[in-house]
């Protein structure tokens, strides 16, 4: 611990929450919690417990404006994000939110523009699939033109049981707006339309059925995206480019390969946090070096607007059965 450690402060104790504080107090350099906001009180006191000089707040919005708080981490749900992240914005510090920005895109051009009146750039957004090795590689990959112009990227997102209570409007708002962001960052090219489509399965298993998700890019190239929340075998998040001399995927299974009882093979991760740990514990320690500089180096609050414009469309779409257009306004100067 230093004198010069970015005094952190996190918002919401649930499960993203609470792993992300452990993070800050067990593995990032440079940075400290020094508090956890959460109404639910017991909840934020055994995120802090262990942790030396840090409290437990049950006023989330307490945390974000007390002077001992130079950055914010939100991970409190959705619909609660508007008043902190206008509240960080107005005090100048930085923030990293757990995705949605917001749950719509009014609400998100809001923040945006809060943001973009304010001149800076305070508001990261964890899009943490962007710190990913796999990832990284395939974006360097693709920006170097070594396999020529992308054509396609054939997604594959499987969850192995869906929580109760993830509706079926959570697939495109929980799970997929995570490939409205990777096709975003890796295509360098905004989201023009959305169509979804589904097996008129029974209801009675709806749960269960896996939908289609087609995005249309303003640079001409498609994506489809097999959306699965109730696999039963595991995590798997994968991403094949198909490109003008060849392809590249990632999320294929590689790693630890055994040999055992007349069989082989791999394991497969259980859940989101230990397949992403390292790229959310990249994301953390590159967002700890921008904020203590006053910045951010990761999606900004644009990129969170225009996902929740994608998740709009792909929500509307998917009632609709329709092709549905993503609008965007135009870009403040800010975000160019
Ligand atoms: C969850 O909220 C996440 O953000 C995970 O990355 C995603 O894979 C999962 O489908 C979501 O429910």
């Amino acid at each position: 611990m230093s004198e010069h450690d970015l005094r952190v402060g996190v918002v919401g104790a649930g499960m993203m929450g609470s792993d992300h504080a452990a993070r800050i107090h067990q593995r990032l350099s440079g940075a400290r919690l020094v508090a956890v906001g959460d109404p639910d009180i017991e909840r934020a006191e055994r995120a802090v417990d262990g942790v030396d000089g840090a409290r437990a707040e049950a006023d989330p919005l307490a945390v974000i404006e007390s002077s001992d708080v130079d950055a914010v981490v939100i991970a409190s749900p959705g619909p609660a994000h508007e008043p902190l992240l206008l509240a960080a914005v107005q005090r100048g510090i930085p923030v990293l939110c757990e995705k949605p920005l917001t749950p719509d895109p009014v609400s998100s051009l809001r923040v945006v523009q809060a943001e973009a009146a304010r001149g800076r750039k305070l508001i990261q957004i964890g899009f943490m699939r962007r710190f990913d090795p796999e990832y990284l590689n395939l974006k360097e990959l693709l920006d170097a033109g070594e396999l020529g112009r992308t054509l396609l990227l054939h997604c594959a997102h499987r969850n192995p049981a869906r929580p109760p209570g993830f509706s079926t409007e959570m697939l495109i708002t929980d799970s997929v707006v995570h490939e409205f962001d990777t096709t975003r960052w890796l295509l360098d090219a905004e989201i023009t339309a959305v169509s979804v489509r589904q097996q008129g399965l029974v209801a009675s298993t709806e749960a269960g059925v896996p939908q289609i998700v087609t995005i249309e890019t303003a640079g001409g190239v498609l994506v489809d995206v097999e959306i699965f929340v109730n696999c039963g075998f595991g995590y798997q998040v994968r991403c094949e480019a198909v490109c003008e001399n060849g392809t590249a995927l990632v999320g294929g299974d590689s790693g630890m390969r055994t040999h055992h009882a007349g069989r082989w093979g791999g394991g497969v991760a259980a859940d989101f946090r230990p397949r992403f740990r390292q790229a959310f514990d990249a994301e953390f320690q590159h967002w700890v070096r921008a904020a203590r500089s006053g910045g951010i180096d990761g999606a900004s609050a644009w990129d969170g607007y225009a996902a929740a414009a994608a998740c709009e469309a792909g929500v509307a779409a998917q009632r609709s059965g329709s092709r549905t257009e993503v609008t965007l306004v135009e870009r403040p100067e800010l975000y160019a």
